[in-house]
């Protein structure tokens, strides 16, 4: 195996495709084992080398998103967490790779930890994208829109609060589980949602599509307990009456028809050796977002 950097870590989907350049990669993997904030289970900090050890498991192509690893897959060295800095200093080194990701063509995606890494793409795409061109799809069990959560604004129950402060749209999936404010937040904002009782209710999903006036640039943010707690049970909060495999990849492929994918982020895995299952499911994912985001849709190209 030719592996071009960063040896000593191992890079995803290493048995069938080797760790390209940064340069010469589609897709930067960027681990980021942040946990600070969990409120339930722990473990969240293991997600990242966890999904890359899964991954290894992968075929080359997944069904329904062709071969992502052929254009080439760069998994970077993980963002330091352990090191005693304001979270903010971490969203913005978070921030730093993925606009670097960016500068390169290539699509970063985030390995978590906590979603409230999804902090530091919230200033990625507010630095980098003028306002009103680039959205956010949220796949949570939780809305994520309080203010603040247990004294922090940065917690992983406000990081969607704070890409409203950011001016971002936002359109939430599978969401079952949430507290009266952000309920108002979302009527407030009048936040567009498929939620998970209403996908529960067998709508048919052929026609469900983002709203016309939502950005053409999406990022994904996913949450794997959006995922049902039978299939996902390895979770800082796991929620029945969650989303399956199918329902899943069915909604991401329809929702993001049309629109360009300018990176992703796989959060809140806490990884349990006796079910290696979870892992292997968000490894999956992951490679299947890798496949929304296979060139012919080169967010670069609409920089
Ligand atoms: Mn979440």
């Amino acid at each position: 195996m030719n592996r071009s950097s960063d040896e000593k870590f191992p890079s995803f989907h290493q048995d069938e495709y080797r760790n390209s350049s940064p340069a010469s990669a589609r897709y930067h993997i960027i681990p980021v084992p942040y946990e600070a904030t969990v409120s339930y289970g722990g473990g969240t900090s293991q997600g990242p080398p966890a999904i890359i050890e899964a991954s290894r498991q992968l075929e080359t192509i997944i069904e329904g998103a062709g071969e992502p690893g052929i254009y080439g897959i760069h998994t970077a060295a993980p963002i330091d967490c352990t090191v005693k800095r304001s979270p903010r200093e971490l969203f913005s080194r978070i921030a730093r790779a993925m606009d670097a990701s960016w500068e390169q063509g290539s699509v970063p995606i985030l390995l978590g930890g906590e979603h409230s890494i999804t902090n530091g793409a919230i200033e990625a795409i507010s630095s980098r994208f003028p306002p009103g061109e680039a959205g956010i799809l949220q796949f949570d069990a939780h809305m994520d829109l309080r203010d603040t959560y247990q004294g922090s604004s940065y917690s992983h129950a406000s990081v969607m609060r704070r890409a409203l402060q950011n001016g971002l749209a936002l359109f939430q999936v599978g969401i079952r589980s949430y507290s009266e404010e952000e309920v108002e937040i979302r009527e407030h904002h009048s936040i567009c949602s498929l939620d998970a009782s209403y996908l529960h209710r067998g709508r048919r999903s052929e026609h469900m599509c983002l709203p016309d006036g939502f950005p053409p640039h999406v990022y994904i943010t996913f949450d794997v307990d959006v995922f049902d707690a039978s299939l996902m049970p390895a979770t800082g909060t796991p929620e029945p009456g969650g989303l399956f495999w199918w329902d899943t990849v069915d909604l991401l492929s329809r929702l993001l028809r049309g629109r360009t994918v300018i990176g992703a982020d796989v959060v809140e895995l806490a990884p349990r050796k006796e079910l290696h299952h979870c892992s292997y499911t968000a490894a999956k994912l992951t490679y299947y977002l890798m496949g929304l985001a296979a060139p012919g849709l080169s967010p670069a190209a609409h920089l």
